[in-house]
């Protein structure tokens, strides 16, 4: 518990108008989501590079394909955590608000958020690699690995964005402009390291926005802070919330 920077917190939210939350993988670790780095994450033991790039899934589909049916099969059975309950219930709360995430996982919207900005796609997508058709598929597990398109018969990818592609133009230009406006960026359980997304605390933050972290480990972007939350954001998210509630 760090009653201070709560407070600091939920005083610099307080009469804030345009807030921001940027989330990454750990706001979604209480729920059992694990994260990529560090010990235990997704990529340990994994190249990189094997899984999460058009390379890699062109060597290897079945692979890739594998490694995304598992993440989808436990996400299946997992449910969002205070945190994303937190993070949506602020929509309620300031007049102009944005989740923008870098997940995939769709924790945001299962709590309630809305119009939540994905800058690296969704799980939940499919994108046929033939006519270029889009879908949501939330089947668990999927009838057919890797998944055929049933237009024209290719073979379908993970509707999510891998390393050396660009992230999709309309959400990039949303998260942006939300980003560079607001007064307010909440920055939730990201290493901040993956960039364009990482380079956002700094767009805000050189365009005036306080700049709060919530995150048991200093990102690489914790130099931009104002306030420090240094726990899980499952536990402080909501002590924020509350005190906002008081105040
Ligand atoms: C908790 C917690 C709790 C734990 N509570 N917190 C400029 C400079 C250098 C490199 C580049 C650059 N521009 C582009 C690049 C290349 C590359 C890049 O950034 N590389 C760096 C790694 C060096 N970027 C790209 O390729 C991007 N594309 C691009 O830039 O296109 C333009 C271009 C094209 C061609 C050439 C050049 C430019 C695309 C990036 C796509 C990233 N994709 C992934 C996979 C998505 C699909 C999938 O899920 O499988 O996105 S990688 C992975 O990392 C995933 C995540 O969204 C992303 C970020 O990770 P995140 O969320 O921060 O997770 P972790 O695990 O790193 O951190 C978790 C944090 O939670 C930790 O801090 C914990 O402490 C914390 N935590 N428990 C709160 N309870
Ligand atoms: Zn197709």
């Amino acid at each position: 518990m760090q009653p201070e920077s709560v407070a600091e917190a939920a005083e610099i939210l307080r009469s804030a108008q345009r807030v921001v939350a940027f989330t990454g993988a750990g706001v979604s670790a209480e729920s059992g989501v694990p994260t990529f780095r560090g010990a235990g994450g997704l990529w340990e033991g994994h190249p990189v590079e094997e899984l999460a790039s058009p390379r890699g899934f062109y060597a290897d589909p079945v692979k890739v394909w594998r490694f995304y049916e598992e993440r989808r099969r436990n996400l299946a059975n997992v449910k969002p955590n205070p945190a994303h309950r937190v993070l949506a219930g602020w929509q309620e709360r300031f007049p102009q608000y944005a989740v923008v995430t870098q997940n995939v996982d769709g924790l945001h919207q299962a709590a309630g958020a809305r119009g939540v900005l994905e800058l690296h796609g969704s799980i939940w997508r499919m994108r046929c690699l033939g006519c270029g058709r889009e879908r949501e598929e939330r089947t668990v597990p999927l009838p057919r690995v890797p998944p055929l398109c049933s237009e024209c018969g290719a073979m379908e990818r993970p509707g999510v964005v891998w390393f050396g592609e660009f992230l999709p133009e309309v959400v990039m230009a949303a998260a942006f402009a939300a980003i560079e406006g607001c007064e307010v960026l909440v920055v939730v359980g990201t290493s901040a390291v993956v960039y364009p997304a990482a380079g956002f605390v700094e767009v805000a933050a050189t365009a005036g926005a306080k700049v709060i972290e919530v995150n048991p480990e200093a990102s690489s972007m914790a130099h931009f802070a104002d306030v420090a939350l240094r726990g899980p954001a499952g536990e402080l998210l909501p002590l924020v919330d509350a005190r906002l509630a008081e105040i």
